[in-house]
């Protein structure tokens, strides 16, 4: 199991943000989705509900309703602007992909109990070239890699609080979900509650 070699740029950090940094990180989404509230996206065409919530920070969010998915300046709910990218996640940025312009877009994927991500890849980006970065707190997920086809074999690694992913290389088009979160292991959001933070340039 496990023996092929991880694709390229792929680069797992785990416990990047400590106790008192997933505090403060949480802090500050926490007033982000104040002024933009999650909403629940649904699928393009069939208008199915997606099972996590959504909200974005910074100049650019994603959004996904019957029209197709897509990068948008304000929230489709309440047709404000996206709040300001916090602090921590443009020093985040800075570390991780050094030397290059800063994040455009912040998706905020919030994880209820039974909430679940199916396979995809992030592609709606004009641009490639540079990496997704993603933060997760709270509960530990099941977190599931693949290949640039759909049908490419899959690996699963456990995403937990403050762990920090980067898809970019070789693995900025593999196929990824979240199979499942695990009961019990939040200590930081209640009732099994997950966020995920997904850093991007947008092109
Ligand atoms: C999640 N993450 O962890 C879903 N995408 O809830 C993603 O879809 C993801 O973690 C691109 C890069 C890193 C990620
Ligand atoms: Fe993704």
């Amino acid at each position: 199991m496990n023996a092929k070699p991880l694709p390229e740029g792929f680069r797992l950090l785990p416990g990047y943000f400590d106790r008192a940094g997933q505090e403060a990180l949480l802090a500050a989404i926490r007033k982000v989705v104040a002024a933009a509230p999650l909403f629940t996206p649904v699928m393009p065409r069939t208008g199915r509900p997606f099972s996590v919530r959504m909200s974005n920070c910074g100049p650019l969010g994603w959004v996904s309703d019957r029209e197709g998915y897509r990068y948008q300046a304000h929230h489709p709910e309440t047709g404000e602007p996206w709040p300001p990218m916090p602090g921590q996640l443009d020093d985040l940025w800075a570390m991780v992909v050094p030397n290059q312009p800063p994040a455009q877009a912040c998706l905020i994927n919030y994880y209820g109990p039974g909430a679940r991500m199916g396979l995809h890849q992030d592609r709606d980006e004009r641009d490639f070239s540079a990496p997704v970065v993603s933060v997760s707190l709270g509960a530990t997920a099941i977190f599931r890699l693949g290949g640039t086809s759909r049908q490419a074999p899959t690996r699963s690694f456990r995403l937990s609080s403050g762990d920090v992913l980067v898809l970019g290389g070789e693995a900025r088009l593999a196929f990824h979900g979240i199979d499942r979160i695990l009961p019990g292991t939040s200590t930081l959001l209640k009732d099994d509650g997950r966020i995920n933070l997904t850093l991007r340039r947008v092109g």
